[in-house]
């Protein structure tokens, strides 16, 4: 048997409305990987179109969780982080990325912030600052548009997009550090979306689009990332991996959509597996 890989992912559980950890934890395990959490709070939905939820913040036990590990000498392959709810978060993250982290970890970032054109109420307009400094230390980053302009400091703009307009944005992200970016949200007409995805050491980009479905539904960016990171860590090269990773995401979506279920509960990515697996050659 070859060597387990080993994933820490660092979000918050949200206990109702899939997205975070409860997608994160299936997905990546599902796909063969060891996952290991830091859980950044616990609420009891997640913050996108409920109201009244609880939120236990968790952020005192931050470092001495990652000081215990460090401890015990673990090694991971990649350290996985999403919604990280405050600068004080953003700050230790970045540190236990430096205690956890060893030449070939690869650190994948979602800087999870934004939709829409706009920043998620419960963040201060100069929260994408400290995300944009978190994210010079990323290997990879997955921002959505919305993130991306926020990010670079650039005034959001609706699509359609062209093509020169997302090279320019991928290749402008890179300079914030990540060697790897893929984007989302990526649209040139009004029939596909997708994402562009760039390799800053070759050069080379891709643009890997679907069919559209009308509708927002809360997670997905989290069935995404997690469904790269798994594709990456099976040693698929990036514009493969981020095949893989559409097509798990538009096939949960659409398995929702058809249910007619509430977009804000999450999408059905379990009853995608079977065939997710099959992609990554596993089954
Ligand atoms: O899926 C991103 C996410 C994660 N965690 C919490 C959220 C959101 C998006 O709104 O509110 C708590």
């Amino acid at each position: 048997m070859q060597r387990q890989k080993r994933v820490a992912a660092i979000h918050d559980i949200s206990g109702f409305g899939k997205c975070s950890l409860t997608v994160a934890l299936p997905i990546i395990s599902a796909a063969g990987i060891e996952t290991a959490v830091i859980p950044t709070a616990v609420l009891s939905t997640h913050t996108g179109g409920f109201t009244g939820f609880t939120y236990r913040d968790l952020t005192s036990d931050l470092r001495p969780f990652a000081k215990h590990w460090q401890s015990l000498n673990l090694a991971f392959d990649a350290i996985y982080t999403g919604f990280l709810g405050s600068f004080e978060q953003l700050e230790i993250v970045s540190e236990i990325f430096d205690k956890l982290k060893s030449p070939k970890t690869l650190i994948l970032i979602d800087p999870v912030m934004a939709d829409n054109g706009k920043l998620y109420s419960i963040f201060p307009n100069d929260f994408p600052e400290g995300m944009r400094k978190l994210c010079a230390k990323a290997d990879i980053i997955i921002p959505n548009i919305t993130e991306a302009t926020l990010l670079l400091g650039e005034p959001y703009k609706e699509g359609a997009y062209t093509k020169e307009y997302i090279n320019d944005l991928l290749h402008k992200l890179s300079d914030i550090g990540a060697n790897k970016i893929v984007l989302t949200g990526v649209y040139f007409d009004n029939k596909q979306l997708g994402a562009a995805t760039f390799d800053r050491t070759t050069g080379e980009i891709s643009y890997i689009l679907a069919n559209r479905i009308e509708g927002y539904y809360h997670g997905t960016g989290d069935v995404f990332g997690s469904a790269l990171l798994s594709a990456l860590l099976n040693d698929f090269p990036l514009a493969e991996a981020t095949r893989i990773a559409v097509d798990f995401t538009v096939g949960s979506i659409k398995r929702t959509a058809e249910a007619g279920t509430d977009i804000r509960f999450g999408v059905d990515f379990e009853r995608g597996i079977a065939g997710f697996l099959k992609d990554l050659k596993l089954a």
